[in-house]
């Protein structure tokens, strides 16, 4: 759970049921909180911050202590924001926000708990929120790597402009030269021309008071067979994967695998043949269009969730509004706000991506410490080599 608004004082968040003795240091979570900060295209915010955790509870001397974690990450921004955010009554009550902007919380939030200070709404809707997940995520990055799992992004659409390189996941989610190329580039693509052209869009849409999204892929490789579950809808893992996808501000589609293309092919050309690998003892299959999941289970090979960002609902040249106090036209509200987030939601992504494996491995798996829980993973991976 995570609380804390934009321009609050601080984003916290409490992570319940990661087994003692997990080694975690603040600056695992550190490496994953500047990487969400980057990105060309981003706002004045991001100058401002400088994320950094604080590791309040549930670690000792470096080790998880099997309850719960709690991080919190300072907002610098809200020394900008005395007598205008924080919990004491103000002296002079602040300019409200009163016209919605298209796109965000602001309306629907102010009609449903029944604020015309739109700021009510907007602080805590902020997509300054996923700075949380993301901390938290970075936890169950460091439980899944205990289990040689390793979570990853790329982004594969900007502005209509695509990023088509063909790369398989196990290449770039694991440290290497192309997961090294994803790391340096700006907008983490692999393809420096289609980086070149989405890099001219963000500026023509900044130029334009415009905003743009796109596509990020995250991806997971390293899977045991067998996470999640066919026998209830709420157990099977693409959903809840869905549901973890759809949950990050202004993400408005997400695909499996080969997703919506696999709607219009045949049987023959979607499903994923399967052999089998005798030295091995596994199962193997030569395309992953599956995405990792089949019946909503893991399969093994690596899970691939890709989400659509709609472009943020903050524009400089803002659309039509109408004041929520008096009723006439105006135009929408501007914040200051970014231009383009599709890298950051890919960090974001792989954030949720790693919490709801993490929740399925100690589902499956469970263990009290992290030595009771790999005991568990291996009896399991000798089960599979001898099934
Ligand atoms: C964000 C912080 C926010 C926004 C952005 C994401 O900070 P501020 O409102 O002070 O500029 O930049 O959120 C939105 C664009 C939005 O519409 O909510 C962050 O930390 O990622």
């Amino acid at each position: 759970m995570t609380a804390g608004e934009s321009h609050g004082p601080a984003l916290m968040v409490i992570v319940e049921g990661v087994p003692a003795g997990l080694a975690l240091r603040a600056d695992d979570i550190d490496r994953d909180l500047a990487r969400r900060q980057r990105g060309y295209g981003r706002g004045g915010r991001m100058k401002i911050e400088r994320d950094r955790v604080q590791i309040e509870a549930g670690v000792r001397g470096g080790e998880t202590l099997g309850a719960p974690i709690a991080l919190r990450v300072e907002n610098r921004d809200f020394a900008n924001w005395q007598g205008r955010m924080g919990a004491e009554v103000f002296e002079r009550v602040p300019e409200p926000v009163r016209t919605p902007r298209p796109g965000h919380a602001d309306l629907a939030g102010g009609l449903k708990y029944d604020r015309h200070d739109l700021r009510d709404i907007l602080e805590r809707a902020s997509a300054r929120e996923t700075a949380a997940r993301v901390a938290a995520g970075a936890v169950a990055r460091a439980l899944l790597a205990g289990v040689d799992v390793a979570v990853g992004s790329r982004v594969r659409a900007i502005a209509g402009v695509a990023d088509d390189t063909e790369a398989d996941a196990r290449a770039w989610v694991r440290d290497g030269a192309l997961r090294e190329r994803l790391e340096a580039s700006e907008l983490r693509v692999l393809d420096d021309d289609a980086e070149t052209r989405m890099k001219q869009a963000i500026l023509e849409a900044s130029h334009a008071g415009d905003t743009v999204g796109g596509v990020a892929e995250a991806a997971a490789v390293g899977l045991v067979p067998g996470l999640g579950s066919h026998v209830h809808w709420d157990r099977k893992l693409d959903g809840r994967l869905a549901q973890a996808a759809l949950s990050i501000h202004a993400v408005k589609a997400v695909e499996i695998g080969d997703g919506w293309a696999a709607a219009t092919l045949r049987g023959s050309s979607v499903h994923d043949a399967i052999g089998y690998d005798a030295a091995g003892r596994s199962f193997t299959r030569e395309t992953n269009r599956a995405g990792g999941l089949e019946g909503g289970i893991t399969t093994g090979e690596p899970l691939v969730v890709r989400a659509a960002m709609k472009p943020i609902s903050t524009l400089r040249r803002a659309l039509a509004s109408v004041d929520v106090v008096t009723k006439e036209s105006a135009p929408a509200t501007v914040e200051r706000s970014d231009i383009c987030a599709v890298p950051a939601m890919g960090v974001v992504l792989e954030a949720m991506v790693a919490l709801t494996l993490a929740d399925a491995l100690l589902e499956k798996f469970g263990g009290d410490s992290l030595g009771e829980l790999l005991a568990h993973v291996a009896r399991y991976r000798a089960h599979l080599a001898e099934y």
